[in-house]
């Protein structure tokens, strides 16, 4: 390895990490290889990782001023890791890239000239362009969600790039300061968000890259990352005017309207009055939405033991209290003369909206993270 210089840094390469232990000492030395004469900094930001990662960026950082470690604790995710590290830098440059290896770090120093010569605000490694390969996405249903997922992010934002999912970039840290309060900051598509979100058109330019399989460790890519993707997309194209959770909150509404009326059918089948049936589709429909707001619309303040029955019961009784706003307003509204079904819709907005109020506030009250969408 070269003797570490002492000048601030040019260029912060940033590398979210999880569980990736065994990938943080060839990372450095990979890094250390491809940008000699440059002066870079590695920031490893870790999300509290069971396996050590933290301890062993710590363990390099000891002896080498160019590595530094953050760790969060309790919080998970990419794209809220690779801003809270960008948010730790000054240098001019900021680049993001994996910590697995599976990013082709040698493509850094041509990414830096593009920007340097001022020719782009944003410089993507593609594996998609000329010169990148994306032998590295396991199998074919990899590759074809990942190009499903590419046509669905290039028809919005309107601009022919081959890989506008790649997380692997490089841009001026002035600009990303500049767009870090509307980003969405869920997920794995922090480059895509950033895209998005900009204020101006940024000018992207793009240098094939390859992306090596994976050797230790393993892919964090979920049912739960299509899920963010999704939301990502939605909440860009609404602008941002309707917050995410809202409508990860109406989903979950929705499936409850659909459990409710199946308890309702089985319990009116086995012989039970209206009135009882109805309320058997209620309590089961509460119940389970309140289990999946919990585990997926405030999965980051999920509530655990005591704290779960408590919020049980609030949940239960807010939702109680919107069910009489609804019907008590609906009422108002057809007695007035409205028509039924745009009073009742009424009515059933004010009570999602109640119940949507009441949940973020009360029965998981803590206040948003990432501005407007979480
Ligand atoms: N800090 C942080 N890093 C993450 C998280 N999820 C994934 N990463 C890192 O982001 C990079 C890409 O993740 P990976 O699972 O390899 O995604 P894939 O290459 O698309 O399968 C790796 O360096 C991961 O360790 C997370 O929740 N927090
Ligand atoms: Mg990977």
């Amino acid at each position: 390895m070269t003797k570490p210089h002492t000048l601030p840094a040019e260029l912060s390469v940033l590398v979210p990490c999880f569980n990736e232990h065994a990938n943080v000492e060839p990372m450095v030395a990979r890094l250390a290889a491809a940008l000699e004469g440059i002066a870079w900094e590695a920031v490893f930001i870790d999300d509290d990782s069971p396996d050590g990662t933290a301890g062993a960026v710590r363990h390099i950082a000891a002896t080498d001023p160019r590595v530094r470690c953050l760790r969060r604790v309790g919080r998970r995710g990419l794209a809220s890791a690779v801003i809270e590290g960008a948010l730790a830098c000054s240098s001019r440059y900021v680049a993001v890239i994996d910590g697995d290896l599976q990013h082709d770090e040698t493509r850094l120093p041509d990414m830096l000239r593009i920007l340097r010569a001022g020719n782009a605000d944003v410089v993507v490694a593609s594996r998609f362009a000329v010169g990148g390969d994306s032998a590295g996405l396991a199998g074919g249903g990899r590759l074809a969600l990942s190009h499903t997922a590419n046509r669905l992010a290039v028809m919005m934002l309107g601009t022919k790039l081959t890989d506008p999912m790649s997380g692997y970039f490089m841009m001026e840290r002035g600009m990303l300061e500049v767009v870090v309060p509307r980003l969405t900051g869920q997920g794995f598509k922090i480059l895509l968000d950033i895209l998005l979100s900009s204020p101006t058109r940024l000018r992207v330019a793009e240098v094939g890259a390859q992306f090596r399989a994976r050797v230790a460790g393993q892919s964090k890519l979920s049912p739960l990352v299509m899920v963010q993707f999704g939301a990502l997309l939605v909440d860009k194209l609404f602008g941002g005017m309707i917050p995410l959770r809202f409508f990860a909150f109406s989903l979950v509404g929705a499936v409850g309207v659909v459990v409710n009326l199946a308890v309702l059918t089985v319990v009116s089948q086995a012989g039970a009055g209206f009135v009882t049936a109805q309320t058997a589709g209620t309590v089961v429909a509460m119940i389970e939405n309140f289990v999946l707001n919990n585990s997926i619309t405030y999965r980051d303040q999920r509530l655990r033991g005591g704290r779960l029955w408590r919020g049980l019961l609030l949940f239960m009784l807010v939702c109680g209290v919107g069910a009489v706003a609804n019907v008590g307003i609906a009422g108002a509204l057809y007695a007035g003369g409205t028509g039924r079904t745009p009073a009742g819709a009424l009515g059933a907005v004010i009570g999602v909206v109640w119940n949507y109020a009441m949940s973020t506030t009360l029965v998981w009250g803590r206040q948003a993270r990432w501005g407007r969408t979480s």
